[in-house]
């Protein structure tokens, strides 16, 4: 087998980056060529995502990464551009946190079996019923998810890569396919969805590579880069939004799931991804962002030394969910004394989050029937050695943490399999990442008790 390069392109909600993979012959480098920010802009009282500047961003990233076997692409979830009969772009993708979706979940009927998705506001089935009376809307002859966009503006070809498309709460969780009963039922048009193509399948050519459809959902792409063993495992993808759940071959779409509001997206190789948003370090970079970006790694090192447990709150309540004055909410919810600094909110945030990822991997296990003796947590979040230690500890469970680059790992090997440059299942793409980079492992240090009270008190 030969050595060969690719290209991901991985968007998150934060921060852009291109990552060069060369793999083949039991190896995988990874090299970061270009790392952007990813800066919503409100105009007009919407808030939008900058989508030219981070097909700039996508532009100058390939340019650095230089010739490659394959390009990749992968972001966030939901958000989609409407695109006219001429292929011009109707609009500026908005953001989901935007306001425009608030209260239509609550008007719409229970669509979980059929789509067995968990309800946020912002699913794009919500999104969609929102822009119905939009001229925009009208004007359309087609839908793209913000990867499949870009891929458009690579290779002039449209579709609607499956792993995204199952965030979308248009499609059928059972046939895989978009539900024709379900869109039509919301009076929404069948017609803007483009045919549904799966992670492997070439798209097009940009210069004459192949662009290849990876799990376009940045989180289906973290959860092939896991470097687990077995089955045995829960996953935490974290980064702004933790994802926190398991994988299965088959939905689990009881009531208490719904309940719940645990979600079955579709995962790469036909497999579902069991899971819980989580809020994330969303806060924390809220915060971050409010006091002007001090250093992180030094405000962590001060949270470290705060007292455990303090302050805790329930960080899934839907009031964390907008942007802006985040420090005033949680000062509010946690109630904070006036002397409460940096650290202690720091402090309360991730003692909060480490509860919520602990809720989390418990209902996955008790609604799906599978145990888990360890808990893997992949992306930005792995740097934070304290968040990891208490996840640990929460969990009761080991935290196996890394890769950070777990989503560009995910998307680079399905399109290095899709070339014949890597073999096999996910077991085979799994072994490889724990081959190859670095897992630190956080051991639980006990204290139950004090975790069930913080519960409590966080209303869990
Ligand atoms: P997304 O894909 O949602 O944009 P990432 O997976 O890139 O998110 O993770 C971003 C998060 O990682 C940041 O919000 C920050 O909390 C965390 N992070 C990044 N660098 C560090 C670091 N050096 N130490 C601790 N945490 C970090
Ligand atoms: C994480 C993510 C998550 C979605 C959210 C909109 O980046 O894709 O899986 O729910 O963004």
């Amino acid at each position: 087998m030969t050595t060969a390069a690719f290209a991901a392109v991985d968007l998150g909600a934060s921060s852009g980056r291109v990552v060069v993979g060369r793999l083949g012959d039991g190896k995988l480098e990874l090299e970061v060529v270009h790392r952007f920010p990813n800066e919503p802009v409100r105009v007009g009282g919407t808030l939008h995502w900058d989508i030219l500047s981070l097909y700039r961003g996508m532009i100058e990233g390939l340019r650095k990464a230089g010739p490659v076997t394959s390009i990749g692409i992968d972001s966030w979830a939901v958000d989609y551009g409407l695109i006219d009969a001429s292929g011009a772009l109707l609009g500026n993708p908005v953001h989901y946190r935007d306001a425009r979706t608030d209260g239509i979940a609550g008007r719409i009927g229970d669509l979980y079996p059929v789509n067995g998705l968990q309800t946020l506001p912002f699913n794009t089935v919500y999104q969609l019923v929102a822009a119905r009376p939009t001229p925009q809307y009208q004007a359309a002859r087609s839908l793209l998810l913000v990867p499949d966009l870009l891929a458009y503006w690579l290779t002039g070809q449209i579709g609607a890569e499956y792993t995204n498309a199952s965030t979308t709460g248009l499609l059928d969780v059972r046939t895989r396919e978009w539900s024709s009963s379900l869109i039509s039922q919301l009076d929404l048009r069948a017609d803007l969805l483009p045919p549904v193509r799966h992670p492997g399948e070439v798209i097009g050519y940009h210069e004459g590579t192949p662009v290849v459809a990876v799990g376009s959902h940045d989180t289906a792409s973290a959860i092939v880069g896991v470097p687990a063993e077995g089955t045995d495992f829960a996953y935490i993808s974290c980064g702004t939004w933790s994802l926190v759940g398991l994988e299965l071959d088959e939905p689990v779409l009881s009531d208490a799931s719904r309940a719940a509001n645990f979600t079955n997206e579709g995962g790469v190789d036909s497999t579902i991804r069991y899971l819980r948003n989580v809020m994330g370090l969303w806060p924390l970079q809220e915060c971050l962002r409010e006091w002007g970006s001090p250093s992180l790694p030094e405000l962590l090192r001060e949270a470290a030394d705060e007292p455990a447990l303090a302050y805790v709150v329930d960080l899934d309540d839907p009031v964390f969910m907008p942007p802006g004055d985040m420090e005033g909410r949680l000062r509010t919810m946690a109630g904070l004394p006036a002397g409460a600094g940096r650290a202690t909110i720091t402090r309360c945030i991730l003692d909060s989050l480490a509860l919520a990822q602990r809720r989390a991997v418990r209902q996955a296990q008790e609604l799906s029937g599978r145990d888990v003796s360890k808990v893997h947590l992949v992306g930005g979040g792995a740097l934070n050695e304290l968040l990891c230690q208490l996840t640990a500890d929460a969990c009761g469970l080991p935290v196996l943490a890394g890769p950070v680059e777990a989503t560009a790992l995910g998307n680079l090997l399905v399109q290095a399999r899709a070339a014949g440059v890597v073999e096999g299942g996910l077991d085979a793409m799994r072994a490889l990442v724990r081959e190859t980079q670095r897992i630190v492992r956080y051991e639980p240090r006990g204290d139950e008790a004090a975790w069930q009270a913080a519960a409590a008190r966080a209303g869990r």
